[in-house]
């Protein structure tokens, strides 16, 4: 690739008596370059240094990032397998003592054998995540289908990109997040950001969203919240939570209306576009402005701009991912380029803002319940047939499709799944209507869980095996650009953790299954077979070798071997992955959330992230400048509705939904809407938010409704509704007195 004008040969310093092993962050897919320093007597991470090299980031790092280093050593690292032996004490961190790796194996192989000759092979279930390599993310769904033979396999990205994916597919025909590297990003005349919050969660964007206006381009912004990218924004559209697809389909009426469209590119390189016209046409200015709140004159200014822009880009994040429509804003915001056919070529196209680090990675190779290596369908039967060869199983022995993550937890209830492996995830934190799934995971039969620190999702488990951290392994992820790139290892794993892919290699030999996993010695050899998996599905990382890698600074997927260079700008030939070549614009009539406000609950609640903490919080809030930086969750309310509840700010209050309430310090603030309230997910117990988040999914994505529910503020100390007295808020102010 060649490097932009913001790159600058700046030298990393190497102090004696250390090393410097480049990587990459543990977290975001922005997957800032980064290269942790290794004291070379002890062979311990001591410290981080940005990578100036890094053409992505260029030296760039959050504040997650610079002390991300923390958390390899830390003194809450689980060193040694733990056993629970009184489930009674599930739900609580209370009753487990240390084990030896045997006897982990021994107990987990032998209940699960137990179970699956009771209940059947589909009693037992893998609940996984994409903070893992490609590599583990493979072997965790090959480990699945054929050491667990079970069909019930998903991961949290089911919470995270699967709107994105399923939008995508239905528009593309092929889900890779962005269509242009990120080194065309500042080079483009207009940027479109709907439901990112850039600044806090992809922050190591920010100087090429700066270097747009810098140039004299455009930056508009969708978002209820005043977010400091919205700040910083030519036109701020200021929409009420949920109603993303009536402003994505006014945009693309005007775009049509204002004589923007290009019509040779839609006649040749597009399909439905008069049934998105019939749909469209319904959404003049002011009709939109009614449903979202956001004044006619700003929705055709943003219109016109983008319209006029001879480069631009539509970006995209949760905000408008995590609803029950979230597929189809995706695919309506997605019209926008392909109407006026700003896509296809440098510097204009559309991406997401992959969440995870390995959000794009990990979910392309057979962790979602319905997906195979490669991006193939399990429901395909030559898909099938291709991964069975590498895996040496049979058509007939691939298990079914399974289901979403939410609804494992549905069957987990009904008492279909009994069993579950859980890995690299926070459920118990993360997934909505949360004393719904706690109460399911208490009452699972049996449950395993792999983690580096106790979640508060290991609470519940009955055996805990300690993985290593990122920096105590090697393999590859893929990060928002849809580039594959190294993670390195920088030191041997703390006690006796142990990496993710030989925990499933050798629990597989005690399930009698070795004969499919024995092979696998290093994490190199996980490379080489997952790569072959993957070769020939749309996702064909089988050219990606960690040498290329290397050499390339990353390779963008497709690469099909060894002389792909790889594919950096998607589309170029105009070539959709439709069977007739040609992309969808999609007619997506509007619906309204799943829930609307009313008397009862009159106020929106939408939920979300701060720059200092990470998803569930289990990494981040072990980390002590992090935690003092943003050290408890806080809702915000705009200071009219402040007064109108008579409440002040730091006052606590109960928020409350149907399906829960939590106590929270009021943050008042000018930067959010009148009607709306949110608060940051990524606190435990009883300061999760989602215990009061609905578990309403899209039908096509099965994504949660995260980003917007009904919801009311009582003041503390007044009397209830339900006219019973108020407790809550006197037992938080008890716990912060011992706290003191
Ligand atoms: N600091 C930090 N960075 C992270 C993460 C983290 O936990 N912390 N997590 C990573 C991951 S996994 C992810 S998925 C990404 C998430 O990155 P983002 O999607 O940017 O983050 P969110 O805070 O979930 O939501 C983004 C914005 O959506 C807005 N929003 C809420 N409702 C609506 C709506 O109905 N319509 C529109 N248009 N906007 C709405 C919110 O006000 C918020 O500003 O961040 C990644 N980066
Ligand atoms: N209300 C609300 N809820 C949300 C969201 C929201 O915006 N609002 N966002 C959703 C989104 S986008 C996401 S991505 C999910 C994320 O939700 P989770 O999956 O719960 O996210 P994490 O906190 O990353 O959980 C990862 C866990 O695995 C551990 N871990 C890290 N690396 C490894 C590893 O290599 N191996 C093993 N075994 N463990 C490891 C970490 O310590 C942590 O406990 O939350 C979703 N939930
Ligand atoms: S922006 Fe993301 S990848 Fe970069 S340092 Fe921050 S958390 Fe890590
Ligand atoms: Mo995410």
């Amino acid at each position: 690739m060649p490097k932009d004008k913001f790159f600058k040969v700046i030298e990393n310093k190497v102090h004696p008596g250390e090393k410097l092993v480049p990587t990459h962050c543990s977290y975001c897919g922005m997957q800032c370059g980064m290269n942790l320093r290794v004291d070379t007597k002890s062979n311990t991470i001591i410290g981080v240094e940005p990578r100036y090299d890094w053409p992505v980031t260029l030296g760039k790092m959050c504040p997650k990032g610079v002390t991300a280093y923390q958390q390899t050593n830390h003194p809450d690292r689980i060193l040694k397998p733990l056993i629970r032996d009184n489930p009674a004490l599930k739900g609580t961190k209370e009753g487990f003592r240390e084990a030896s790796w045997d006897e982990a194996y021994d107990l987990i192989a032998r209940r699960f054998k137990e179970m699956q000759a009771q209940y059947g092979k589909d009693s037992l279930s893998v609940f996984s995540g994409v903070s893992m390599t490609n590599e583990k993310c493979y072997l965790t769904g090959k480990f699945a289908r054929v050491a667990l033979q079970t069909r019930y396999i998903d991961y949290n990205g089911r919470f995270c990109m699967s709107s994105a994916a399923a939008g995508f597919l239905r528009t593309f025909g092929v889900d890779r997040g962005s269509t242009l590297p990120w080194t065309d990003l500042h080079e483009t005349d207009c940027l479109f950001i709907a439901g990112s919050n850039t600044a806090e969660c992809h922050p190591t964007s920010m100087f090429r969203v700066w270097e747009v206006q810098s140039r004299g381009g455009y930056l508009i912004v969708a978002d209820p919240r005043e977010t400091p990218l919205a700040r910083r924004a030519d036109i701020h559209l200021d929409l009420r939570p949920g109603t993303d697809l009536a402003l994505a389909n006014c945009m693309v009426n005007l775009l049509i209306q204002g004589g923007y469209a290009d019509e040779d590119f839609i006649r040749e390189h597009t399909g439905g576009f008069e049934e998105m016209v019939e749909v469209v046409k319904e959404f003049t200015p002011e009709y939109t402005s009614e449903i979202t709140g956001v004044a006619p004159e700003k929705l055709i200014r943003a219109a016109e701009i983008y319209g006029k822009a001879p480069e631009a880009v539509v970006l995209f994040a949760r905000g408008i991912e995590q609803q029950h429509k979230g597929a189809d804003n995706v695919s309506g915001y997605t019209n926008m380029p392909l109407v006026t056919g700003k896509i296809g070529r440098p510097k204009s196209g559309v991406a997401t803002f992959t969440g995870q680090g390995n959000g794009q990675g990990g979910r392309e190779h057979g962790q979602k319940s319905d997906l195979l290596p490669g991006y193939r369908k399990i429901t395909n039967p030559k898909h099938v047939e291709e991964v069975c060869k590498v895996w040496g199983i049979t058509p007939e022995e691939m298990p079914q499709p399974g289901v979403s993550a939410y609804e494992m937890f549905e069957l987990m209830e009904q008492k279909t799944i009994r069993g579950l492996y859980l890995l690299c995830s926070n459920p118990a934190v993360s997934a909505p209507n949360l004393n719904f799934v706690r109460k399911v995971l208490k009452g699972l039969d049996f449950m395993v869980c792999s983690d580096m620190y106790l979640s508060e999702s290991a609470e519940f488990a009955d055996v805990v095996l300690p993985s290593v951290t990122w920096s105590e392994d090697e393999g590859t992820v893929t990060n928002l650009e849809g580039r594959i790139i190294k993670i390195n290892k920088a030191q041997e794993p703390l006690g006796e953790s142990k990496p993710d892919w030989q925990i499933a290699v050798e629990l597989a030999e005690r399930l009698g299954r070795g004969k499919y996993f024995s092979h696998l010695k290093t994490a190199s050899d996980v490379a080489d077979e997952f790569r072959l998996a993957s070769k020939g599905g749309y996702a064909d990382y089988y050219g990606a070798t960690w040498d290329k890698i290397e050499k390339q600074d990353g390779v963008f997927w497709p690469c099909k071997d060894e002389n792909d260079p790889g594919t950096p700008h998607m589309f170029l030939d105009k070539k959709f992955y439709h069977p007739d070549g040609k992309a969808k614009l999609c007619a997506l009539p509007y619906r309204p959330p799943a829930e609307e406000p009313d008397e009862t609950y009159p106020l929106r609640l939408t939920t979300g992230r701060v720059v200092y903490h990470y998803l569930s919080g289990n990494q981040t809030r072990r980390i002590p400048f992090l935690l003092d930086m943003c050290p408890e969750p806080y809702v915000e309310v705009h200071p009219e509705t402040a007064a109108k509840y008579e409440i002040e700010h730091e006052e606590r209050v109960r928020l409350r939904t149907r399906r829960g309430e939590c106590i929270y310090k009021v943050k008042i603030t000018e930067a959010i809407r009148k009607d709306t309230v949110f608060v940051p997910y990524h606190f435990g117990h009883e300061d999760s938010v989602n215990l009061l988040t609905i578990p309403a999914l899209d039908p096509m994505s099965r994504m949660p409704e995260f980003k917007v529910c009904a919801a009311e503020i009582d003041k503390l100390g007044v009397e209830r509704p339900n006219g019973q007295a108020d407790t809550a808020g006197s037992k938080k102010a008890e716990k912060e007195a011992v706290h003191l």
